[in-house]
């Protein structure tokens, strides 16, 4: 059997992959469709997928102005969690950990999802009394959570500096055993291909440039590639709502920071949970390959460039040289950042706009791949009914006019 697996891949490398099927198609738009998605990030193709597995409507078309994932979805350190603080957070976060748990099987396609648990440090008495005020919350809501002191830290993850004497010394942690990571192309790739499997056209390299609006109604958007009718718009972009919002006339409450992370050589197995700090603005987990993750707060200046600044980056690996001092001898192979839109309350917009059938979903700053299935569930629900779920009703814009704000700036976890 190995020998005909290696026999198989060596004939697979000198054909070129001629003979392997494609996992979706290319084609090219349209000139309508009953929807169409603006991004082909996760939680775009997620979105898509449930429109057409849920709701039936297949006649949708997800357009991405480079390549499916190459957004954050392909540049964040997969970090699934769902530990916040407010109950409408927990709902909702926790809705998409409980769909993260049968991804796999609902996708047929590998998303690696693996729980091996995130802690959350605390670095004094008062990180305590918030953390230990967050697992009640957790509880209340259902969602698992408890506290770990330093014993049992050095269990969970023995190269943790667990030293009193040190600048940030860790005097103990929260811990989500449910919570963990998953490989994120996966993620990208395999609702993609389950969206084109059920008649969802991919268009790559497609950039929508505006929309075309009559009468307060959405008719339709403009493209690198012509324009598309249609009667009903999700834009999923990241980063770049604010842009696509403009397009539309539409100021939305969201600023954009470049967001970094790295990664060192791969190494043997060292780290077998994932770890955060808020506090000292850094966290680390080691990926299937043996790579260390790691991940900084976010630049603390506006930007679209998706590189970020060497100060921030220089602060991140002086904590975790002191948090983790086994990582000092590493060498670095990667550095990335994305672009992140944060809300005033850091929590998402998932929401129907002053524009008639034009919805928007962003505003997940820092923390939106974990909420990627959730996500799309809840949105598809939304463009297919034309009315919010009750689990993202909490979410839609008209918080920033009545005050009804979901605050979870503390529950982020990443600096902002
Ligand atoms: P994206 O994947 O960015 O997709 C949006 C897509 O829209 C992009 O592909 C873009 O090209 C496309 N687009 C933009 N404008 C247009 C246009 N005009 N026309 C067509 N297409 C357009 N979250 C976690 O939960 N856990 C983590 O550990 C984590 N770590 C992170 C680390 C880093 C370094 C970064 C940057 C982010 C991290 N996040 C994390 C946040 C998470 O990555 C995002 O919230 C999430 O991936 C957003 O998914 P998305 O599908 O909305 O966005
Ligand atoms: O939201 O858990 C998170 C997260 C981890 C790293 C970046 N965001």
């Amino acid at each position: 059997m190995a020998n005909y697996s290696i026999f198989a891949l060596a004939r697979n490398a000198l054909q070129r992959h001629q003979r392997w099927p494609q996992a979706w198609r290319s084609p090219q738009p349209r000139p309508s469709y009953d929807a169409v998605i603006v991004g082909g990030g996760g939680h775009g193709l997620a979105t898509a997928y449930y429109l057409a597995k849920v709701h039936g409507m297949r006649d949708i078309a997800v357009l991405e102005k480079g390549w499916i994932g190459g957004g954050n979805t392909g540049r964040n350190t997969t970090i699934v969690r769902s530990n916040y603080l407010y109950p409408e957070s927990a709902a909702i976060y926790d809705h998409a950990l409980k769909l993260w748990e049968g991804l796999s099987q609902e996708l047929n396609f590998n998303v690696m999802f693996s729980p091996r648990g995130v802690i959350n440090l605390a670095h004094d008495p008062g990180e305590e009394r918030e953390l230990r005020r967050r697992i009640y919350a957790n509880q209340l809501a259902g969602v698992d959570a408890e506290w770990v002191g330093p014993s049992q830290l050095a269990e969970l993850c023995p190269i943790l500096n667990l030293d009193q004497n040190i600048r940030y010394p860790v005097v103990g942690g929260t811990l989500q055993r449910r919570a963990g990571v998953a490989r994120h192309d996966a993620v990208a790739w395999g609702y993609a291909r389950g969206a084109d499997s059920l008649g969802v056209d991919i268009i790559q390299n497609c950039e929508v440039t505006g929309f075309d609006i009559q009468d307060g109604r959405i008719e339709g958007v403009k493209t690198s590639l012509g324009d598309i009718r249609t009667a009903k718009v999700g834009v999923v972009a990241a980063g770049h709502s604010s842009v696509l919002a403009a397009m539309a006339g539409i100021r939305l409450p969201l600023d954009s920071h470049p967001l970094q992370a790295l990664v060192s050589e791969p190494v043997k197995p060292v780290m077998p949970t994932v770890i955060m700090s808020n506090k000292v603005h850094a966290y680390m987990s080691q990926s299937d390959k043996g790579e260390l993750v790691i991940g900084a707060g976010i630049d603390p200046y506006n930007s679209y460039a998706q590189r970020g600044s060497m100060p921030v980056i220089e602060e991140t690996i002086r904590a975790v040289v002191e948090l983790f001092p086994i990582t000092s001898r590493l060498k670095m192979m990667r550095q990335w950042a994305g672009i992140v839109d944060i809300c005033p309350d850091a929590s998402p917009i998932i929401s129907a706009t002053p524009v008639d059938g034009l919805y928007f979903n962003c505003g997940w700053g820092t923390g939106g791949f974990k909420a990627t299935p959730g996500s799309g569930h809840l949105f598809a629900h939304t463009l297919a009914k034309g009315e919010a779920h009750p689990i993202n009703a909490p979410f839609a814009l008209e918080r920033f006019y009545s005050g009804a704000l979901v605050a979870e700036h503390g529950a982020a976890a990443v600096a902002h």
